[in-house]
């Protein structure tokens, strides 16, 4: 292996790290280290709910008004321009996700499964169940209702998306309160219900979870306040550390609990 002048610096430092993180003596029997992700600063307890959620988009289950809110912030952990909020749940088949969007000017245009809905309006989730920083599942629903689902493989720096990957037994539905793509009038917003097969998410710890099994999930939108042609403003759950969402080290913590809400 011939390394560069910049390159052996750059591994004295991390070794240096290394060192004084106590980690190196184990690394070195073992060959180069697989670094696990940063501790989560976020943290949610997913409780279950008493009843089946319908993912229609419409947040009007009892189960949502009594779970634990969440609100998105901007990168400097800031409120946005426009408000969101998040709520999690579960059952033995499904990991319930909600998102209410304030929105003034609701735009989304595309509508095929697995188009780059990220260019527009839309709200995510990345699903690291096994918590190795590396590979996780994202989901992204637009206000049209079209479905983005894709496989990440995220190593050294290098990122993969196997968008041939679906899960198959994933339901979602959105609301829209307003009228699309028209800025002429005011909008008020949208909302989306996720439910996650837990079957589909095989590499959790058990399938399906059992209480004290904790995923590395982050939660995420992408809101264009003046439509086409706009600026991307970025929102997430645990705040990411630079331009992209693809931050494991920066997922919050998703801990699964046996108390029904009440
Ligand atoms: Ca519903
Ligand atoms: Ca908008
Ligand atoms: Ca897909």
């Amino acid at each position: 292996m011939h390394l560069s002048l910049k390159e052996e610096n750059a591994l004295t430092g991390k070794m240096l790290y290394l060192i004084a993180a106590g980690l190196l003596s184990a690394s070195i029997a073992a060959g180069p280290a697989v670094s696990a992700p940063a501790p989560a600063t976020r943290h949610y307890v997913v409780k279950r709910t008493p009843a089946p959620i319908f993912a229609d988009g419409k947040l009007d289950e009892p189960a949502w008004q009594k779970c634990a809110r969440i609100d998105l912030v901007n990168k400097s952990g800031g409120p946005p321009e426009q408000a969101t909020t998040a709520m999690m749940l579960w059952d033995d088949r499904y990991l319930y996700i909600a998102f209410d969007c304030w929105d003034t000017h609701i735009w989304s245009t595309l509508t095929q499964h697995d188009e780059a809905l990220y260019n527009e309006e839309v709200v995510e989730v990345f699903i690291d169940a096994d918590s190795d920083g590396e590979t996780y599942v994202e989901f992204e629903v637009n206000p049209l209702g079209a479905l983005f689902d894709g496989y990440l493989l995220n190593r050294s720096g290098k990122r993969d998306l196997i968008l041939a990957w679906n899960s198959e037994l994933i339901r979602w539905g959105v609301q829209v309160n307003g009228t699309l793509n028209d800025p002429a009038d005011t909008d008020v917003g949208w909302t989306v219900e996720y439910a996650i097969p837990l079957a589909d998410i095989a590499t959790g710890p058990h399938t399906p979870p059992q209480a004290g099994d904790k995923w590395r999930v982050n939660l995420y939108r992408i809101d264009v306040p003046q439509g086409k042609g706009g600026a991307l403003q970025g929102t997430a759950w645990s705040p990411v550390s630079g331009r992209t969402f693809h931050d494991p080290d920066r997922f919050g913590e998703v801990e699964f609990s046996d108390e029904v809400v009440k």
